[in-house]
């Protein structure tokens, strides 16, 4: 009966920080003309200092496929590694430059070439870390069309909108929080949100100021 009652005690404790702090927020991202927005970034920058019971992958892929990089809108964590393959069979470049103006500005951009996908052979891959947060454009100097990003994360909890335009957070730690959206497309400053997360989900909505690109 000790033992059990021990049991139990040990069991609440373990659980109630976790009720605790579990927060959601809702986020649903439109463009000018109302229709949702997918890919666009949710980052929620919690005064908690808590982080995520999932940790984030040390290493992501990005392919280039059908003249496109897949996935389009890539975010990471500080120090991620990002492997780049080329699954087409023609040859592509990955050229990295900062998107934004900010520290970004200070680290060397990059470039090079993936030969084209064969039958014979593995596929054509090189890779690279990426340190400091900030948003990153990827192009390719023979086809100018391709575009993707790499978003490096400020805050763990992150997410992307999906087709729908929204973006469903769960388990976020509950208390003061900046909540910070960024979206390729838009070119007008989008200010933070300062909110207070609890046991009531928080539902937020922001139309953008353009038409998001179709693909
Ligand atoms: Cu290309």
């Amino acid at each position: 009966m000790t033992f059990l009652r021990h049991a139990f005690a040990t069991l609440a404790a373990a659980a109630l920080p976790l009720l605790a702090s579990a927060a959601t927020l809702q986020f649903k991202v439109t463009d000018r003309d109302g229709q949702p927005v997918p890919d666009a970034v949710v980052e929620v920058l919690s005064a908690s200092g808590a982080v995520p019971r999932q940790p984030a992958p040390p290493q992501v892929t990005i392919n280039q496929s059908r003249m496109r990089f897949v996935p389009r809108v890539t975010v990471v964590q500080p120090g991620t590694r990002v492997v780049f393959t080329n699954q087409d069979g023609f040859d592509h470049h990955v050229r990295g430059a900062p998107a934004t103006w900010g520290p970004m500005l200070e680290a060397a951009g990059f470039q090079f070439r993936l030969a084209g996908a064969t039958d014979h052979k593995p596929l054509s891959s090189s890779e690279v870390v990426f340190d400091k947060p900030g948003v990153t454009l990827l192009g390719c100097f023979l086809h100018a069309s391709m575009r993707g990003y790499v978003l490096v994360a400020e805050s763990p909890w992150v997410a992307l909108t999906g087709a729908d335009g929204v973006a469903v957070m769960d388990d976020l730690p509950a208390g003061a929080a900046v909540v910070k959206l960024w979206q390729a497309d838009e070119v007008a400053e989008m200010a933070p949100y300062s909110v207070v997360l609890g046991p009531q989900p928080l539902v937020l909505t922001r139309q953008l100021t353009v038409a998001a690109r179709r693909r």
